[in-house]
This record gives C-alpha cells, sequence and structure tokens, in this order.
C-alpha cells in the first residue's frame, strides 16, 4: 500500500514536471502558423509568401524579445474548408500565438470565426475583398484592398481618353469589389461600364468573353483576375489582337503581377495598371529587398503577394517585441494597430480602427527596362484608406 502511495505520488510528480518542462519549452516558443495554397491554381500566390516570410527571417533573426520564432507553414490548396480545418489544428495542437498567410477571400473569411473564438491575431497577407477585416476583429491585412486600388484607376481613365470601359472580373469577393468601385468612380467621371463581365475563379476559360468585349468595342477593358491568371488574359488577349483594333487593356495590378510579367512577352508594354506594389518601385529599401528576395530564390523576382508577406511578418515581430514577448493575442493585436513604417511598396500604416492597411496606390505603365519587362510607376495616390470601408 505505502509502495504503490509512493509510486503514484513519484509518477504523478514527474508527470507534473514534464508537463512544466513541456510549457517551459512552449513559453520561450513563438508560433506563427502560415496558412498558404502551395499547391494548386493560387500555388504562386503562396510559393511568393513563403519565400518573403523566410527572408524576413533569414533577415532579423529568429530571436525576438527572448523567443525563438516558428514558422509552421501548411498547404491549403486554396480550398476554404481546408483552410479553417488547418486553422483549428494550428490554434488547438499547435498553441500557434498568430494566424497567417491566406491566399484568397473565401479562405481568409473561412478562418475569420475561429480567430474571434480563440483570440488569435490573423494577418492577411494576400486575400484582398474589402470586407475581411469586418469578418473579425482579430484580423489585421497587410495586402491591399480592391478598391483601394480600383477607384485610383478611374481616376487616371477619363482623363486619358478613355470614357467608354467594358469590365471583365473573377466572379467572387475581390472582383465585385473591383468591378462596383471601378465603375462608381468612371461614372463620377465622366465615363461609362457598357458591360461588366464576370468570368469563373476556377480554371476560367477567357476566350468567349474577350470575343464580346471585342465585338462591343470599348475604349478599354478594364480586368481583375488573381494574381497568376493575368499572364492567360494577357495572351488571349493579344491574340484576339483586341490591341490592335484600339482597345486598350487595363485593371487593377494583379493582371500584370511581377511573378509573371516577364514572360509576358512585348504586347504586355504599354499596358497602365494601379496598384501599391511594383518590384521596379524606386526606393533603396526596395532596391535591397528585390535583390535580397533574387538572392535568396533563384533570381525569382518578388510580386505583391511577396511583399504583403514580408510587411506581414514585419508586423507580427514588432508586435512580438513592443509586448515583449509576453502578450496574448489581444496584447499582440494591440500592438499591431497603428503600426507605421517604410515598406518596399513605400509608406504604409495598419489604421487602428479599421485593422486595414493605408499607403500610397501607384499608376504604372508596363516598360522594358534593362531587357525585362516592370510596371514603371508614373503617379501616386499617397495615402489611400479602403474606399469600401463605411465607418
Ligand atoms: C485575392 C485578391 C487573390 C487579389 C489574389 O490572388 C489577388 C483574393 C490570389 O482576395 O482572393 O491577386
Amino acid at each position: 500500500m505505502m509502495q504503490k502511495r509512493f509510486f503514484l505520488k513519484t509518477t504523478a510528480v514527474a508527470a507534473l514536471a514534464l508537463a512544466a518542462g513541456h510549457v517551459l519549452a512552449q513559453d520561450n516558443v513563438f508560433k506563427i502558423g502560415l496558412i498558404l495554397p502551395m499547391t494548386g491554381q493560387q500555388a504562386t500566390t503562396g510559393r511568393q509568401i513563403e519565400a518573403a516570410a523566410r527572408l524576413y527571417m533569414a533577415q532579423n533573426g529568429d530571436m525576438v524579445a527572448g523567443k525563438k520564432v516558428q514558422l509552421i507553414v501548411k498547404d491549403d490548396t486554396s480550398i476554404p474548408d481546408v483552410t479553417k480545418r488547418l486553422a483549428q489544428e494550428l490554434v488547438v495542437n499547435e498553441k500557434v500565438n498568430v494566424l497567417a498567410g491566406f491566399g484568397i477571400t473565401p479562405s481568409a473569411l473561412a478562418t475569420a470565426s475561429i480567430a474571434t473564438q480563440s483570440k488569435t491575431p490573423q494577418v492577411v497577407m494576400a486575400a484582398a475583398t474589402s470586407s475581411i477585416t469586418e469578418a473579425s476583429p482579430y484580423i489585421v491585412r497587410t495586402s491591399f484592398t480592391l478598391p483601394q486600388a480600383s477607384v485610383s484607376l478611374a481616376e487616371w481613365a477619363p482623363k486619358n481618353g478613355i470614357k467608354k470601359v467594358v469590365s471583365l472580373v473573377s466572379d467572387y469577393g475581390p472582383g465585385i469589389d473591383a468591378e462596383k468601385y471601378f465603375k462608381e468612380r468612371l461614372i463620377l467621371n465622366g465615363g461609362q461600364v457598357i458591360e461588366s463581365l464576370r468570368v469563373p475563379l476556377r480554371n476560367p476559360d477567357f476566350a468567349p468573353f474577350l470575343q464580346k468585349v471585342r465585338d462591343l468595342k470599348p475604349d478599354a477593358l478594364f480586368v481583375f483576375v488573381p494574381s497568376g491568371a493575368g499572364a492567360a488574359v494577357m495572351k488571349q488577349f493579344l491574340e484576339r489582337g483586341m490591341d490592335k483594333a484600339g482597345i486598350r487593356l487595363i485593371g487593377t495590378g494583379d493582371v500584370t503581377d511581377d511573378d509573371q510579367l516577364n514572360d509576358m512577352g512585348d504586347g504586355a508594354i504599354g499596358v497602365v495598371t494601379s496598384h501599391h506594389y511594383s518590384a521596379a518601385h524606386p526606393s533603396a529599401v526596395n532596391k535591397k529587398f528585390v535583390e535580397a528576395f533574387g538572392k535568396a530564390n533563384k533570381g525569382m523576382r518578388p510580386n505583391f503577394m511577396a511583399v504583403g508577406g514580408y510587411d506581414g511578418m514585419r508586423v507580427i515581430y514588432e508586435a512580438l517585441k513592443v509586448t515583449k514577448g509576453q502578450g496574448g493575442g489581444d496584447a499582440l493585436l494591440a500592438a499591431m494597430k497603428g503600426q507605421i513604417f517604410e515598406s518596399p511598396r513605400g509608406p504604409m500604416f495598419i489604421d487602428a480602427q479599421t485593422r486595414d492597411v493605408v499607403q500610397n496606390i501607384y499608376l504604372r505603365k508596363v516598360e522594358r527596362k534593362d531587357g525585362q519587362l516592370y510596371n514603371v510607376e508614373f503617379d501616386v495616390i499617397k495615402d489611400v484608406k479602403d474606399p469600401g470601408k463605411t465607418k
């Protein structure tokens, strides 16, 4: 009896000690669960963001405020149910301190309730539908919003001979935002959208839509497709000789994505887009970023997804520093709000009220520079807040 009790006691103590050791080990680790589409249609987005996150860590070390930062990358194949399940596992099993990534809007939205319930900051590095930040008070965004980019282009277009436009967008959140905000602002500026076309997000066939645009003969075709789909649009636009028929191609910068632009050929030269990031952004901070990114990734050029990932890591690192490694989700979130810094994209700011990004939107034209195709910035609208926010 005595012996048994003694045995029980020692095992209980041992178990406690083990648990304490585990807690201690956990305590010294700061986990970031990075959920991205690493395979499937949006794989380039995952590849860009993971590379940028790893670059940020290589440049800034993995010891922050006494914690060892650990990046846990999960592939959601851009299927929202998978994103949600992975987020749940990361929160419950891995006890991640922050959720990050989110290649497409449905994935970001599917995770919002988990962020809210577990009080885990959710740093959206890619997805760009305006309403995302309203889905959870724990969401902070470091990418952009489609209304930001679209409104800026609708300011430029009518002053540059573009009055009659057909819009063509991917038929989901960001596309619908782009369509709506571009149209409203164009009308306000004396232009008109004569037809609004929507293509499916999954396996889109642009051909019949482009044929329709050709028949309608607008001054320009305004396009939003997600990162990775731009090259296909460009190719079919040129194959149909639409540029020769006098139809200009304009869009948010997703269509002349730096991940693909250099392979689009000279037909892309002259295409005007509006966006928050170009690999050709002429600043010292960006030059360093592009160079280091290329060096670490076999010459790969960073696109706007990469910059969203890089800046997202910055926001997380700073929050960890400010909270001295002692804060839970609420403290981290508070330290993310209001951050202001110089990104490779230019100055940026996390609006404390909306948790959304305030940033410059640039007008850019595709040009050949040093033998390569770039989005060359020629105008800027400074400190653009998301026009989609009503509050
Ligand atoms: C989204 C918006 C995705 C813009 C994108 O590429 C993009 C989104 C994957 O919100 O789903 O370029």
